[in-house]
């Protein structure tokens, strides 16, 4: 591994130079879109990013979306899709149908609308679940919020509050926030530091930096590694995380994956366990957005490593684990979406780590979410673009040109 990394030292660098040159800084929508000049010595560089050995054709399922930031599958194969601005879309048979009684968010920064997952059970239940930037509660600002709800006549019903994180604030940074759920029923979603390194992610009685861990109604697991601590946020499953807005369970091991946003440099993939402290900000592949250092350290004995990090930083989005038999080139391995680069990027994984990184759908616009579909077919949220099938090799050579 280190031989293959340091094959790629060279390439990086140039690479480095090229993003320093292109950066442009949106603070209205800023994630990770900032100059990517230099990082520590002390830090291994990573495999560039290639052109890919096939070259996905695609095709636009749903257009006109601004920026969806996530989307899921009903079981007859129609689609929900959040706007961050606070839409919930139902897209069924060729039409977009806003829906009713979604709850208010606070549409700042990155806050807004975000996640949109189903109850394992959905056929059975009807639960839906959202996350979503709230003002509720005191303080100016607002907090990422979790519900669920279900689905009537276009409208939103039974809506219940699930967890609301606190204190309120005004910063447009790291609400997460993504959902999942694992074999045994529990529901795990994401919250990021909310622009408050210093308090947050290393502070178990306090929101923010951290993976949690609910019962599908929102109540609290009694074996959550934090139950019973004095003054623990006890829905706390794991720590000292910067941003994550990606989540999944892996498909082979059943464990809970996230992926996070580095500062300038250091996104990473972790492998979340009960009661793990990832490290921020005391440990990071990153530096500040102004140069200066935040951690001399990477690692340190207390803290779980990433399974693989970024330098420089992608800002990284949803992903997946490609299993459809549709892609044999993918199948086993790992899409996550770019948000800064605008790509789809494969990462290769052979033995349990990362040997190559490819450019999928180049140029697609910033990429919010990535799932494989109940079809087998994989599909990508792009700003501006929409949802997108990519089409298997076999189907999409010459068919879907221009
Ligand atoms: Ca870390």
């Amino acid at each position: 591994m280190k031989k293959f990394f340091f094959a790629f030292l060279i390439a990086l660098l140039s690479a480095c130079g090229e993003n320093q040159k292109s950066s442009e800084k949106d603070q209205a929508n800023n994630e990770n879109e900032t100059e990517q000049s230099t990082h520590p010595e002390n830090i291994e560089a990573q495999p560039e990013a290639e052109s890919p050995l096939i070259d996905y054709e695609h095709e636009v399922v749903v257009d006109g979306l601004s920026t969806p930031w996530s989307f899921a599958f009903l079981p007859d194969e129609s689609i929900l899709i959040t706007e961050k601005s606070g839409d919930l879309i139902h897209f069924k048979d060729g039409q977009k149908q806003m829906l009713s009684g979604v709850p208010q968010v606070y549409d700042h920064g990155q806050g807004g609308l975000l996640e949109v997952a189903l109850h394992p059970n959905y056929e059975k239940n009807g639960w839906i679940y959202l996350t979503f930037a709230s003002e509720e509660g005191d303080g100016e600002g607002g907090n990422t919020k979790l519900v669920r709800a279900k689905l009537n006549n276009n409208q939103l019903t039974n809506i219940e509050d699930l967890y609301k994180a606190e204190p309120n604030s005004t910063r447009g940074q790291h609400f997460g926030s993504r959902i999942v759920f694992d074999q045994e029923g529990h529901l795990y979603f994401t919250i990021g530091d909310r622009g408050n390194n210093k308090e947050n992610p290393q502070d178990i009685t306090r929101d923010g930096g951290k993976v949690y861990r609910l019962h599908d109604d929102g109540s609290i697991p009694e074996d959550n590694p934090f139950v019973g601590e004095e003054g623990a946020k006890e829905a706390v499953f794991s720590y000292g995380h910067r941003n994550p807005q990606g989540m999944i369970v892996h498909p082979e091991t059943g464990e809970i994956w996230v992926n996070e946003h580095g500062p300038q440099g250091g996104d990473e993939i972790n492998i979340v366990k009960n009661s793990a402290n990832y490290g921020w900000p005391e440990v990071t592949y990153g530096i500040d957005y102004d140069d200066s250092i935040i951690s001399d350290e990477t690692s340190g004995p207390e803290y779980k490593e990433p399974f693989f990090y970024w330098v420089p930083s992608i800002a990284p989005s949803g992903f997946a684990v490609v299993t459809s038999d549709k892609y044999p080139n993918l199948q086993g391995n790992l899409l996550v979406g770019s948000l800064k680069f605008q790509y789809l990027e494969h990462l290769v994984i052979e033995n349990d780590s990362v040997i190559k990184r490819e450019k999928l759908l180049e140029g697609i616009g910033r990429l919010r979410d990535v799932r494989q579909g109940p079809d087998g077919y994989i599909y990508i949220s792009a700003e501006g673009t929409g949802i997108v099938k990519i089409l298997p090799e076999s189907e999409g050579d010459g068919k879907y040109k221009g």
